[in-house]
C-alpha cells in the first residue's frame, strides 16, 4: 500500500477499507477506493481475458472504449468477468460479497473488472468509463457495492407521461449512474389505470414498451410494469383472471418485474384483506410460477403515516397477510416528505419488512408552474439497511428531472458518503457540461415549490440569502444599504439574464432546453426586472424625478411581460403558468419596488401604483388536505388549485372562499371526481359571511354546476352536511364572477 491514499472507512460484509481521492471524482462515491498517484495510458495493444463469459453489455462498451488493437498474445491484460468465471478466479476473493458488487483494479501491469454478478461487472465498467480521461486512467483499486438493493425511478406522476424518446434516454442515464430500477406507472396512461387496466396495449404502445424493456436490459435496469386497478376492481375471479391476463401480455412483451399500485383510490378497492389476497394470488400463480420474474412490488392505499388510520389495521393487515417476498412501498410521514429513522422504524414495524421508499421529489404534479431543480437533501443517510429500495418520483419534465435523479443515484448507492452540494454540481455538469455555470445559476433560483397543499418546501437562492436579508432590512428601515450587498444583487440579476440567453441558445441538450424554455423566458425577465428595480432604488434616493419615472415605466412593462408569459405558457388545467425564483428573489424585488415607489409618492405627492401581483382572495377551510391549497385568479375566474390524492372530508367540514369585495356571481363549477349523486354537500353564497343563501347545483357525471345569475357574492362555501366522512377528489373548484 505504498504511495496509496486512504480517506475513509466503510462497511460491507467483506469490506473494511475505504478511501476517496480528492483528485478522482466518481459519482456515486465508491465504498472503498485506493489511488496510487500514477496514471496509465490506454494500451495500444491489449488482451481481453474473459470476454466470452462476461456480461456482454459491459464487454461491448469496453471494446468501444479501447481504441487499441486486440491481441491474443501481447499487450496489457484486461480481465473481465463475474464470480465463477475462470478469467477472474484469482480476484474473486477481492470482490465484496454483495449483490451488484465489483472489484476494479488499474495498474500498469493489468486491468481487472470483476463483478460479484453480471450487474457488478457492468458497474465496474461504468466506473472505468468515469475514470478514463483523455486516454488515461489513474491507478486505482476499488471495492464497491450498493448500500440499497433497488435504486431508481418510479414514473408515477399525474400529467403528461414521458415520451418514448425521453424514456429511452433515461434508461441509458440510469445504467451510467448505477440505478437498477425503472417503475413504469404514469397515472395518465389509460392502460395502467382504471378502467382500461383490463385491456391490452394497442399495437404501437405495445411495441414501444417492448423496446423499453429491451433497452432497460441493455442498461442493466429492471423494467417494472405497474398496474393501478384499485378504483374499479371487483374482488372476484373475473377481475383476477383479467389482471393475470394483462400481466401475461406484458410478460410476452419481455417484462419480468411487476408492481400493483393501490394509491389514491377510495371505496371497495381499499380493503387490505382483499388487496393482500389478490397480491398473494398473483405471487403464487404468476411470479413464483415463472422462474424469471422478480419479487412483486405493491403500493398501499395508506402509503404515508399521516394517512394511516391510527385506529385501523390497514398496514398491519398487509404486514401479516402479504407473502414475505412482496415489497411494500412507502412515501414517508406524509405524501411528500423526507425519510427519517423514526419514520422508517414506524412503518417497518407494521409491515414486518423493510419499506420500499417511493420518494415524492422532484415530482411537481401539484405545483406544475414551478421547476424543481434544487439539491437532494433531507433523507437520513444512515438507514440504508432499513430500506428494501428507494425510487424517486420525477417531474413530467424528464431531462430537467435528471438533476435530482443523478443525486438520488448517488444517495442510494452510498448514502453515508453522499455529498449534497457536490452531487448537485456534478449532476449539472453531467447534464450540460458546456453551460454548467449557467444551468447552475438557473437551478439555484428554481428549487422551491411555492406554497402548496403538501407543505413541502425546498431551499432556494442560498448563495445570496445573507445579502438579501441585510439589504432588505436596512433599506426598508431607513433607505441605507451596504455597497457590497447592492453589488451582490446586481451581479445576480445580471447573471440571470446572461444565463437565460446562453441556455436558450444551447444545442448540447435540446430536449432539456425545450422543457425549460418558458421558465428561461421568465427568468430572463426576472433578472432584468431586478436590475431595473435596483436602478429605481438609486433614482429615488437621488431625487431624480425624470429618471425615476423612466425606470418606473420600464419596471411596469417588465411586470406586464412576465404576466403575459405566465398567462400564455405552460397552460395546463391545474397550476397553469410559469413561476421562477419565487422564494427569495421575487419577494425581494417586489418589496424593493413597493418601498421605492411609496417613498417616491410620499416625497413628490404622486400616486404611482405600487402593487405587484398579489392574491386578493382567501381560502378558509377545515378540510386538512384542502386548507393549504393555493388559490389562483385568471381574469374573472377564482379557482382552488386541484389536488391529486383522495381528500377525506369530515362531516360538517367546509371549504370557503372569501373574495376581497362583493361581485355579481356568474357561475360555479365543481368536480369531485365522483359520478354518484352528491347528496352530501351544500353550496351557499353570502355577502357578509353571516346570512347564507343555498344554491342548488346540477350534476352531470362528476361535474356540479350552477349559474349564479349575478347574485352578489363575497363569500361562497361548500359543506359536507351528511353525518359521515366523504372521500372525494378535488379535480375542479372554479367560481366565475363579473369583474367590476
Ligand atoms: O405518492 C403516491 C404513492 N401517489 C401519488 C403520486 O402519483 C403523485 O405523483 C404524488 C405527488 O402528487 N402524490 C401521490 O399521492
Amino acid at each position: 500500500m505504498k504511495n496509496s491514499k486512504i480517506y475513509f472507512l466503510g462497511a460491507c460484509l467483506s469490506c473494511a477499507l475505504t478511501a476517496f481521492s480528492q483528485n478522482i471524482s466518481l459519482q456515486p462515491a465508491p465504498q472503498e477506493l485506493i489511488t496510487r498517484d500514477k496514471t496509465v495510458a490506454l494500451p495500444a495493444i491489449y488482451q481481453l481475458v474473459g470476454e466470452k463469459e462476461a456480461n456482454p453489455h459491459a464487454v461491448e462498451i469496453l471494446k468501444e472504449l479501447l481504441h487499441g488493437k486486440q491481441s491474443t498474445k501481447n499487450g496489457l491484460r484486461i480481465y473481465i468477468g463475474e464470480k465463477g468465471d475462470k478469467s477472474i478466479r484469482k480476484y474473486s476473493r477481492l470482490i465484496p460479497n454483495c449483490d451488484e458488487a465489483y472489484y476494479l483494479s488499474v495498474t500498469d501491469k493489468e486491468i481487472v473488472l470483476a463483478g460479484n454478478d453480471e450487474r457488478g461487472t457492468y458497474y465496474a465498467l461504468q466506473t472505468f468509463v468515469q475514470l478514463l480521461k483523455d486516454g488515461k486512467l489513474p491507478e486505482v483499486e476499488i471495492k464497491d457495492y450498493p448500500s440499497i438493493r433497488y435504486r431508481g425511478v418510479v414514473e408515477g406522476f399525474y400529467g403528461t407521461p414521458w415520451s418514448h424518446q425521453a424514456r429511452l434516454r433515461q434508461l441509458k442515464f440510469y445504467g451510467e449512474n448505477k440505478m437498477n430500477t425503472y417503475i413504469y406507472g404514469p397515472k395518465d396512461d389509460p392502460y395502467h389505470s382504471a378502467p382500461n387496466w383490463r385491456l391490452p396495449y394497442p399495437e404501437k404502445e405495445a411495441a414501444q414498451l417492448q423496446e423499453l424493456v429491451k433497452v432497460a436490459g441493455e442498461n442493466e435496469v429492471d423494467f417494472v410494469w405497474a398496474i393501478h386497478p384499485g378504483q374499479d376492481i371487483k374482488w372476484n375471479q373475473e377481475d383476477r383472471d383479467l389482471l393475470l391476463a394483462k400481466f401475461e401480455k406484458m410478460y410476452q412483451l419481455g417484462v419480468r418485474s411487476f408492481a400493483v399500485f393501490f394509491d389514491d383510490i377510495s371505496g371497495e378497492g381499499t380493503n387490505p384483506r382483499k388487496q393482500a389476497e389478490l397480491l398473494n394470488y398473483i405471487d403464487d400463480n404468476f411470479v413464483k410460477v415463472k422462474s424469471d420474474v422478480t419479487p412483486l412490488v405493491m403500493c398501499p392505499t395508506e402509503y404515508n403515516k399521516s394517512w394511516s388510520n391510527p385506529k385501523g389495521n390497514y398496514l398491519t393487515t398487509l404486514g401479516e397477510k402479504l407473502n414475505p417476498s412482496i415489497q411494500i412501498m412507502w412515501t414517508g410521514d406524509r405524501v411528500v416528505s423526507d425519510i427519517t429513522r423514526d419514520g422508517i422504524n414506524w412503518i417497518n414495524e407494521r409491515i414486518k419488512r423493510p419499506a420500499y421508499i417511493w420518494w415524492n421529489f422532484p415530482v411537481s404534479d401539484y405545483v406544475r408552474d414551478h421547476l424543481l431543480l434544487g439539491q437532494v437533501y433531507g433523507n437520513d443517510t444512515s438507514i440504508a439497511n432499513k430500506m428494501a429500495g428507494f425510487v424517486t418520483n420525477p417531474m413530467e419534465h424528464a431531462e430537467a428531472s435528471r438533476i435530482a435523479i443523478f443525486s438520488v443515484a448517488s444517495y442510494t448507492w452510498n448514502p453515508t458518503k453522499y455529498d449534497t452540494w457536490k452531487t448537485w454540481k456534478d449532476a449539472i455538469r453531467n447534464i450540460l457540461p458546456g453551460a454548467a455555470a449557467e444551468l447552475e445559476c438557473f437551478a439555484m433560483h428554481n428549487s422551491d415549490l411555492g406554497p402548496n397543499g403538501h407543505g413541502y418546501r425546498r431551499e432556494e437562492s442560498m448563495d445570496i440569502q445573507p445579502a438579501v436579508e441585510r439589504f432588505l432590512k436596512s433599506y426598508v428601515k431607513d433607505g441605507s444599504y451596504e455597497k457590497a450587498d447592492f453589488e451582490t444583487l446586481q451581479n445576480t440579476f445580471e447573471r440571470m439574464g446572461e444565463a437565460s440567453d446562453i441556455l436558450l441558445t444551447n444545442t448540447e441538450n435540446e430536449p432539456l432546453i425545450k422543457e425549460i424554455t418558458p421558465w428561461l423566458y421568465q427568468f430572463k425577465l426576472m433578472g432584468e426586472l431586478g436590475e431595473e428595480v435596483l436602478k429605481l432604488v438609486v433614482a429615488q434616493q437621488q431625487d431624480s424625478q425624470p429618471y425615476f419615472l423612466r425606470k418606473y415605466n420600464h419596471v411596469k412593462s417588465l411586470q406586464q411581460q412576465m404576466f403575459h408569459t405566465d398567462q400564455n405558457y405552460n397552460q395546463n388545467p391545474y397550476q397553469p403558468g410559469v413561476k421562477v425564483a419565487s422564494k427569495i428573489i421575487k419577494p425581494l424585488i417586489d418589496e424593493l419596488f413597493v418601498t421605492a415607489v411609496n417613498r417616491y409618492n410620499q416625497k413628490t405627492g404622486n400616486r404611482l401604483d405600487a402593487t405587484t401581483n398579489y392574491m386578493p382572495h382567501k381560502l378558509v377551510s377545515n378540510v386538512e388536505q384542502i386548507k393549504n391549497l393555493p388559490l389562483q385568479v385568471k381574469a374573472d375566474r377564482i379557482l382552488i388549485s386541484p389536488s391529486n390524492e383522495v381528500v377525506k372530508w369530515a362531516a360538517g367540514n367546509t371549504v370557503e372562499i372569501e373574495l376581497d369585495n362583493v361581485y355579481p356571481g356568474e357561475n360555479i363549477s365543481i368536480n369531485f371526481g365522483k359520478k354518484e349523486p352528491c347528496t352530501w354537500g351544500r353550496f351557499e353564497v353570502s355577502v357578509d359571511g353571516k346570512e347564507w343563501k343555498t344554491i342548488e347545483l346540477a350534476q352531470k357525471d362528476a361535474r356540479l354546476s350552477a349559474s349564479l345569475q349575478k347574485t352578489p357574492v363575497k363569500f361562497i362555501r361548500f359543506t359536507n352536511v351528511s353525518n359521515e366522512e366523504q372521500q372525494v377528489y378535488l379535480r375542479q373548484f372554479i367560481l366565475v364572477v363579473e369583474k367590476k
